[in-house]
């Protein structure tokens, strides 16, 4: 497949604020039983199709503190 539009979000906040079941949820479709703090960066992606186009989404969950 070739992607005419790929979308990348990054979610930033504060620790322990619901980062990960966020994206977890838009990309899995659930909430996950339980998580751990991420460290770093996490990677997720998801196919949409908006007004017939595809596109792909990529929700990159970040952690709370640390350096970009
Ligand atoms: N009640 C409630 N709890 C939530 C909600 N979203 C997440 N939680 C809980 O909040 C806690 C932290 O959620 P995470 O998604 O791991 O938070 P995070 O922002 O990714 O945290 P870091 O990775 O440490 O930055 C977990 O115990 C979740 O179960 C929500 O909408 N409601
Ligand atoms: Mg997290």
């Amino acid at each position: 497949v070739t992607w005419r539009v790929a979308a990348r979000i990054i979610v930033i906040g504060d620790s322990n604020v619901g980062k990960t079941c966020l994206t977890y949820r838009f990309c899995a479709g659930r909430f996950p039983q339980r998580t751990e703090a991420t460290i770093g960066v996490d990677f997720r992606e998801r196919a949409v199709t908006i007004d017939g186009e595809r596109i792909k989404v990529r929700p990159g969950r970040r952690r709370g503190g640390g350096s970009p």
